[in-house]
């Protein structure tokens, strides 16, 4: 697949890199709620546990994203015409399959093979090498150009688009980790990355029941539980932290008034925690916690506000949205 597939590290991921850790450390150096960044989940191993939170009975969130999908990727692909696609944590790249086959099915002027194009941006390199190659295997006029780094080094070194037009998707929800202040940047970032005329496809969770919300977030079978816990390996691993796993406990709750899913690591007993390569120790009391993501949950109507730019910056408009018979999941189709 050589001549198909290119794999770029944007960022070395080295251990001892203590300029990738400032955010680890002002995190832990909050003095209200000590934090940490959502995206050290997705080490190999968190971006496995993913994909099994993904499959969870209790877990709505793909299934329904999936469904919606399925239900308005031919809509898209006639919208967008020929369009590379961009994903931003594309993960297993499961739901892009969906898109693909849309694409692949526009019929072309002439009747030849559409030329396919995907560029996946992932921190987890494992992930993004293995779903390359399964997609190639299945899609013999695809071409994939990954790069392994975070999603603001991504939107910040795309190569130049093969095709006329770029569909920049930002599927699962993970908008829902940003803060209102982070969102604002990160809709910034995304209209930088596109050319007038591009294309932004983002799914968002929606509003509902807090017994739904806080099913999905303690699942029955301890999933998501591991899939937080492990966020403290990863850092033990990067960072020659000493965390001890035994002594944290997974946490969940519907933030009603933030409208948010918080998820957090409490403290069993008091400790000090060393993260030796950032030459730091935090302290915890027993029964604090750390707090490792937002799942902020949207309303589609609120939409416009979200997308609304600073003024005099450039504009991102709402071109169609789609949900299902629950509401409970939004897709929207955003123009440059
Ligand atoms: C990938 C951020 C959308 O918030 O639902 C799943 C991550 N955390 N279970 C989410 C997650 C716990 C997920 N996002």
């Amino acid at each position: 697949f050589d001549s198909r597939l290119s794999l770029q590290q944007l960022k070395s991921i080295n251990p001892t890199d203590v300029a990738d850790g400032a955010d680890v450390l002002t995190g832990l150096a909050q003095q209200t709620t000590k934090t940490l960044p959502p995206k050290y989940f997705y080490d190999d191993r968190g971006s496995a546990l993913f994909e099994q939170i993904c499959a969870l009975p209790e877990y709505y969130v793909t299934r329904t994203e999936t469904h919606i999908l399925q239900k308005a990727a031919t809509q898209i692909s006639e919208i967008t015409g020929p369009c590379e696609l961009v994903e931003l944590g594309s993960g297993s790249s499961t739901k892009t399959r969906i898109l693909l086959d849309a694409y692949r099915n526009l019929s072309s002027p002439n009747d030849a093979p559409n030329t396919l194009s995907y560029l996946p941006i992932d921190v987890s390199g494992g992930i993004l090498k293995e779903s390359a190659i399964d997609l190639l295997k299945q899609y013999p006029s695809l071409q994939v150009r990954g790069l392994i780094g975070t999603y603001e080094q991504g939107l910040q070194n795309l190569p130049p688009a093969i095709t006329p037009h770029r569909l920049i998707c930002f599927l699962g929800s993970t908008l829902g980790n940003l803060s209102p202040a982070e969102c604002q940047q990160f809709f910034d970032q995304v209209r930088g990355a596109l050319q007038p005329g591009d294309y932004f496809l983002l799914g968002i969770d929606l509003q509902k029941s807090a017994k739904v919300l806080e099913a999905a977030y303690n699942d029955s079978q301890g999933i998501t539980a591991a899939f937080n816990l492990n966020m403290l390996r990863h850092l033990n691993w990067r960072f020659q932290a000493n965390f001890d796993l035994d002594q944290f406990q997974h946490y969940a709750f519907y933030n009603e008034q933030q409208q948010q899913i918080e998820m957090h690591l409490r403290s069993l007993r008091d400790q000090t925690v060393e993260l030796a390569a950032l030459d730091f120790s935090v302290s915890l009391m027993a029964g604090e916690t750390i707090r490792t993501e937002i799942s902020r949950k949207f309303d589609l109507a609120q939409l416009p506000n979200l997308l609304e730019p600073k003024p005099g910056a450039k504009w991102l408009k709402s071109v169609q949205t789609w949900t299902d018979s629950q509401g409970w999941f939004g897709l929207a189709l955003c123009q440059a």
